[in-house]
């Protein structure tokens, strides 16, 4: 990537502000650092409607301390925000994974409230608006992006109230029972209330949130918007709507059919001897994916001898994340005890029953083995989106292979196509993977092309458009 220094006092018309940036700090081959595009859909939606050179994107770079120079990479302007330990420690581990992160995951695990990372989340969401409200150019657009920044858009409104300002949550939007825990619930609220239009994953979140900005702050909403009454006595509109967010489905489609993925795939069947069905997950080791609940389900299989290694074998990658957390900490040693007892009881000389992988892969990989899968296990307790069935299905081009998807997922509400799923019945889940591995071949590809058809034509091109436009054509203020 070309990295070239910003011209001081720059502004730009497009301003995407998120916890992190696009790009990780790496170190090459002679110890000098320099700076990787992370892989994502984000990035690639954000670099195509930024192109012409005139957006920026505010993040932390990732690692504690004084950030580095404003920069140039590939044509985006990279403005990083530094972070002490303790703001890490407060804003990040705390405030964001600790209290937000289980709140708005329906409690799954309890979450912790401390008012030290409350402190810690408005000081640093402030040092974000300050990044962004500098960088606008005068009526920029600012995308501020998810859960770690939901003070941001009231905090850039009063320092800049020319700008047109949107909000997108990646992650769902609790029902008000639930939000209405949160200690710090007023501040929240009223910080989003500083956008022009907030976006969620499913049209059920933005109901949530209308419904919690009813109950909680008493405000008035007619159809998908708030109506919020300024300091100087004037009103304002602010719409709540859904986007539900997409990949990039042409560049992975295009990774998937290379010739080299494909001999990969059949690669990795060879490696694992050649089985009959190849199940595979393939999540962030986190207690909202499901993957105990697939774990149990799988580990009863065996037991009732439905499934049996060497013909089946499960493959489950479990990116590492946020392992400084207690709670995943405790999840982490909870996924191994169970693969450890199932591989005992089950698995023979070589033939392990399930493969567990924690480790991270490139994408060319995760596509080989998403090609080399014959039943992709998308189990989540609650999920924004989950970009993984998204992937799965693209990566199907030859029509083969069957999603078992939960219906606590955003995607399910596209992907109706799947084997649906409720990962907290056990005996139902069992019952969705063997209706996934025995359902009629010609019966999977009518399911499969149905579900590619709807990634292709929504894709996240489409997505960030949409969203965009959205806000373009947000109310006017008066
Ligand atoms: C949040 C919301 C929402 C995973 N392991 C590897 C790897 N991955 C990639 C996947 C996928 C991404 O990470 C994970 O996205 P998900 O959507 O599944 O889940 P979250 O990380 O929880 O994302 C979620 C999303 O934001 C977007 O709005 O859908 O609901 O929770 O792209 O493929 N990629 C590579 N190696 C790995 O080992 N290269």
């Amino acid at each position: 990537m070309t990295i070239e220094p910003t011209p001081d006092q720059a502004t730009y018309d497009l301003v995407v502000v998120a916890n992190r940036l696009p790009v990780d700090r790496t170190t090459d081959a002679e110890g000098n650092e320099t700076w990787q595009q992370s892989p994502g859909g984000l990035v690639t939606a954000m670099q195509s409607v930024m192109t012409g050179g005139d957006g920026a994107w505010v993040g932390w770079s990732g690692d504690p301390g004084e950030a580095p120079e404003p920069f140039d990479a590939d044509g985006l302007h990279l403005h990083a925000v530094g972070l002490t330990r303790q703001e890490i420690e407060d804003h990040y581990e705390g405030m964001s994974n600790d209290t937000l992160w289980p709140l708005y995951h329906d409690v799954i695990v309890p979450p912790r409230f401390r008012r030290r990372w409350f402190d810690g989340y408005r000081t640093v969401n402030r040092r974000f608006a300050q990044a962004a409200a500098r960088l606008a150019a005068p009526g920029a657009t600012v995308w501020v992006h998810d859960y770690q920044l939901q003070l941001v858009p009231a905090m850039l409104r009063a320092l800049r109230p020319d700008v047109r300002i949107g909000w997108f949550n990646h992650i769902p939007f609790p029902p008000v029972e639930l939000f209405a825990q949160l200690p710090w619930r007023r501040a929240i609220i009223e910080g989003l209330l500083g956008a022009d239009l907030l976006g969620f994953q499913r049209r059920a979140d933005a109901e949530n949130f209308l419904r919690v900005c009813r109950r909680l702050l008493a405000l008035q909403t007619r159809g998908d918007t708030v109506t919020v009454r300024n300091h100087d006595g004037g009103e304002r509109v602010v719409r709540a709507t859904s986007f539900p967010i997409s990949i990039d489905s042409a560049g992975l489609e295009e990774l998937a059919r290379r010739p080299e993925t494909l001999e990969r795939a059949r690669q990795i069947r060879r490696d694992l001897g050649d089985p009959d069905i190849v199940l595979l997950g393939v999540d962030r080791l986190d207690y909202t994916k499901g993957i105990r609940h697939r774990l149990k389900a799988y580990e009863e299989l065996l037991a009732d001898g439905v499934l049996a290694p060497p013909k089946a074998v499960l493959v489950q990658v479990a990116t590492p994340s946020r392992e400084r957390v207690q709670a995943y900490q405790q999840l982490r040693e909870q996924v191994e005890v169970t693969v450890g007892r199932a591989n005992g009881d089950y698995g023979q000389l070589g033939q392990p029953a399930i493969h567990y992988l924690h480790q991270s892969f490139p994408r060319e990989e995760m596509a080989a083995m998403f090609l080399a899968a014959d039943v992709m296990l998308v189990t989540p307790l609650r999920d924004g989106m989950n970009l993984v069935a998204k992937e799965y299905v693209t990566c199907r081009y030859d029509q083969g292979g069957a999603l078992v998807l939960s219906e606590f997922t955003g995607a399910s509400g596209e992907l109706d196509r799947a084997f649906i799923c409720n990962p907290h019945d056990i005996d139902g889940l069992k019952l969705t993977i063997r209706e996934a591995i025995d359902t009629d071949p010609r019966e999977k590809s009518r399911r499969m092309r149905t579900m590619r058809r709807r990634v292709r034509e929504y894709d996240v091109q489409r997505w960030a458009d949409h969203f965009l436009q959205a806000l373009a054509a947000a109310p006017e203020r008066p």
